[in-house]
């Protein structure tokens, strides 16, 4: 199958002489447009719940810098909000959830087909984006991955070291198991619906799945990974899916097929000549520049940028960063990065 769009022939398999780039977190906070539209909006949440809004973030970075993808604006802590967890965003701190640790908890979640109440407008910004978005841009989607979004429905708000997950698996069992099942089915009827209102790529973001050690990593990133990916593709093989279990390190090796995922994202805690002998023999790699250089710019912006694009250009590659760009990066380093891809 042959795409105009770059991303779709990287996700195929395709060696691209220029490989494909959109950023992590590329609609955010270092965009003065965004600040503006966010303001008009009210707050974090009122902007991913209004779909013109939410459109106009999304697109904002593709009219600046011309990516090759869009990804939905929106955010992982919003399907557990449809499951029926209280959401909040305190301002300089982040998310804050109710949290689920006890089975009368677990059990006062929602039924799944309750979710899109909630997350219709979130479908409606999908369907605004699939109209609006240059023809060669993809749409990408996503979600948490089920270990990730526990973290944060367990302790109530982001934790340095997911203690308070890390205690409910160790400590009961049947409610954590239960509470990632849940996730799981909720995870794959969301992205089914993003991927009937047009999503053409869906990504599940694992932040948090380095701190899951020795089996743990299997059991609660890998496999509710590739029970999604599975349930996904049984029901749209053709859609392309990017899994990024963040913190790997030399658990990279062999994820494509033990998550069934087209591509694995890469952090930028692997060497990327590592990463290309190691992980992109096995299908297409998204990744993996230091944030940092967003903020640092300069030589060593340009020079890391080609010695990844070097490393990588024998397969299939989708250039990006390592993780999220920050608040306080600078939006010209972003196009030196773009500059330095497309242009060598
Ligand atoms: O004040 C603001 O404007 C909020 C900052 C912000 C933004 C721009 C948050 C709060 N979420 C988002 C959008 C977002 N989140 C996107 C949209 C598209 C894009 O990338 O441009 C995506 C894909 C996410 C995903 C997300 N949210 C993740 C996974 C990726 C990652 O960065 O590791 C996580 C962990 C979250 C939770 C979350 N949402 C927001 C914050 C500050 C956090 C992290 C909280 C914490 O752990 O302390």
């Amino acid at each position: 199958m042959t795409h105009n769009k770059t991303i779709l022939r990287a996700l195929a398999g395709e060696t691209l002489e220029t490989p494909p780039i959109w950023m992590m977190r590329q609609a955010g906070r270092y965009l003065p447009e965004y600040k503006a539209t966010r303001a008009r909006a009210g707050d974090f949440l009122s902007l991913c719940y209004n779909p013109e809004l939410a459109a106009e973030v999304t697109l904002q970075p593709i009219r600046r810098y011309g990516f090759d993808a869009a990804i939905l604006f929106a955010d992982i802590l919003l399907l557990p909000q449809a499951l029926g967890a209280d959401l909040w965003f305190v301002t300089g701190e982040g998310p804050r959830l109710s949290t689920i640790t006890t089975a009368d908890e677990l059990a006062a979640l929602k039924p799944l087909d309750a979710i899109h109440d909630t997350l219709n407008p979130i479908y409606e910004t999908i369907k605004i984006l699939r109209s609006e978005l240059p023809p060669e841009t993809t749409l990408i989607g996503f979600a948490g991955a089920p270990w990730t979004v526990a973290t944060y429905m367990i302790a109530g708000k982001g934790t340095p070291d997911q203690g308070p997950a890390h205690a409910l698996k160790d400590g009961n069992r049947a409610v954590f198991e239960g509470l990632i099942n849940r996730i799981t089915e909720g995870t794959i009827s969301y992205l089914s619906a993003q991927i009937e209102a047009g999503a053409e790529v869906v990504k599940l973001f694992d932040s948090w799945a380095g701190s899951l050690e020795g089996a743990d990593f299997y059991d609660f990133s890998i496999k509710p990974i590739q029970t999604i990916v599975a349930a996904l593709k049984a029901k749209y093989p053709h859609v392309p899916i990017i899994a990024f279990p963040r913190g790997a390190g030399e658990r990279y090796v062999d994820l494509h097929a033990a998550t069934g995922a087209d591509c694995i994202a890469l952090d930028d805690g692997v060497d990327a000549a590592w990463a290309a002998e190691h992980v992109q023999i096995d299908g297409c790699v998204q990744g993996n520049l230091a944030s940092r250089h967003m903020v640092t710019g300069g030589q060593d912006l340009v020079d890391e940028t080609r010695r990844i694009c070097a490393a990588f250009k024998n397969g299939p590659h989708i250039f990006n960063l390592g993780h999220g760009i920050t608040p306080d990066a600078n939006p010209d380093n972003v196009q030196l990065m773009i500059d330095t891809v497309r242009g060598g």
